[in-house]
């Protein structure tokens, strides 16, 4: 199975990446429309182009250390990542990272990393983060434990995300992410059906939302966003009209918070699995990102999110090169992929 899946793990890491790299100069601005948009990937895929790379951000930033923690500790070890993201940050803090997040560093290296989950459960009063911080780092544990039992899956997922984001729908987020990544690894390729897809992903995620007696709700607070949001995302997909970014904004959203950008990322690849009006692409692969960041707001981290289901289920041989090549950083998260799939758990 690691030749199989060698294509499916590049796919995964190179695809964060560019959603990131391709995402990131539109992130905030006022909605890039969709004929801008297509002349923006038009020019990037012309072979002669050539502009200086296009950086990362701190969604990638992050995701390396996650990739690079678990090939060292060949697994999910909370000090060796936690001391990662915080040499990282300090080292180049100019990444875009979300503005309270830097907080859990600081606090982090000032306590010299004693109970690393503890400054993270301390941000906005002892709610902790909802920023969807967690969730677009979270792709390597999803190949990691790509052979793993469900539950490893989500518990790893949930614990690496609590090293900064302690709020439920924090870390709720990172673990949703991480299960639509697993279940594009899984999926036969040309056998995705939508429906199916996120059908899968509200069974699973039934059972991560059920109240334990660690979590933290408020009073009326709904305890099932995640499969709530999921649920709207098949509506969309069932309406015979086509939906417009209006709608998608109100209904899912494209905001930092993790359940305003992760159902909408995993909206994005099913969608662009199939033609989308005024978006011209051929390549579903370069489709998901051009339709991810055509909704506007965090598009960085939402394109990120969305170019990692995408590349794990098309795989690096659908990605266009032309398009690869603009990225920062591209030969290693190739090679950190490969290093995952020689690392990860036996199949
Ligand atoms: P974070 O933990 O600082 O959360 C991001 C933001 O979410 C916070 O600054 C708050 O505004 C808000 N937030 C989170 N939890 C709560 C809460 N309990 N109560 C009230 N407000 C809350 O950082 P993060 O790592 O989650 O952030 C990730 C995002 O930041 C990504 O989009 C990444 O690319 C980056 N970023 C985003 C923007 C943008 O404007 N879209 C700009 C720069 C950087
Ligand atoms: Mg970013
Ligand atoms: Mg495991
Ligand atoms: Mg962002």
């Amino acid at each position: 199975a690691v030749e199989v899946m060698a294509g499916r793990f590049r796919g995964c890491l190179v695809g964060g990446l560019m959603g990131d790299c391709l995402g990131a100069p539109f992130e905030g601005e006022p909605r890039a429309s969709p004929t801008m948009l297509n002349t923006y990937f038009k020019r990037l895929n012309d072979p002669n182009l050539k502009v200086p790379y296009k950086p990362y951000t701190d969604d990638t930033a992050m995701m390396r250390c996650v990739a690079l923690s678990l090939i060292e500790e060949k697994g999910y070890v909370a000090q060796d990542m936690a001391k990662r993201f915080v040499k990282e940050f300090f080292a180049e803090p100019k990444r875009g990272y979300g503005s309270n997040v830097v907080d859990v560093f600081a606090v982090l290296r000032a306590t010299k990393f004693r109970d690393v989950y503890s400054p993270a459960a301390m941000q906005f009063n002892g709610r902790g983060s909802y920023g969807n911080g967690g969730a677009m780092r979270v792709a390597p544990i999803a190949l990691f434990c790509h052979a793993s039992t469900e539950q490893e899956l989500v518990d790893t997922a949930k614990d690496m995300a609590l090293l900064t984001h302690a709020n439920r729908l924090g870390y709720n987020g990172a673990v949703l992410q991480c299960l639509a990544v697993h279940e594009a690894l899984h999926t036969p390729k040309n056998d995705l059906n939508c429906v199916i897809f996120i059908e899968n992903l509200i069974k699973k995620m039934k059972k991560v939302e059920q109240l334990t007696k660690d979590d933290i709700i408020d009073e009326g607070e709904e305890p099932f966003v995640y499969v709530k949001k999921l649920e709207k995302v098949l509506e969309l997909l069932e309406r015979k009209e086509s939906i417009d970014r209006d709608q998608v904004e109100d209904e899912l959203g494209v905001n930092i918070s993790a359940h305003e950008s992760v159902p909408t990322a995993i909206y994005s690849f099913v969608r662009a699995s199939y033609p989308i009006p005024n978006i011209e692409a051929e390549n579903e692969f370069q489709r998901t990102l051009h339709y991810a960041i055509s909704l506007g707001g965090d598009t960085d981290t939402i394109a990120s999110m969305a170019g990692s289901i995408a590349g794990a289920y098309y795989g690096m041989e659908k990605i266009p090169e032309n398009l690869q090549r603009h990225c920062e950083a591209l030969s290693e998260a190739v090679e950190q992929a490969d290093q995952l799939n020689s690392t990860c758990v036996k199949d």
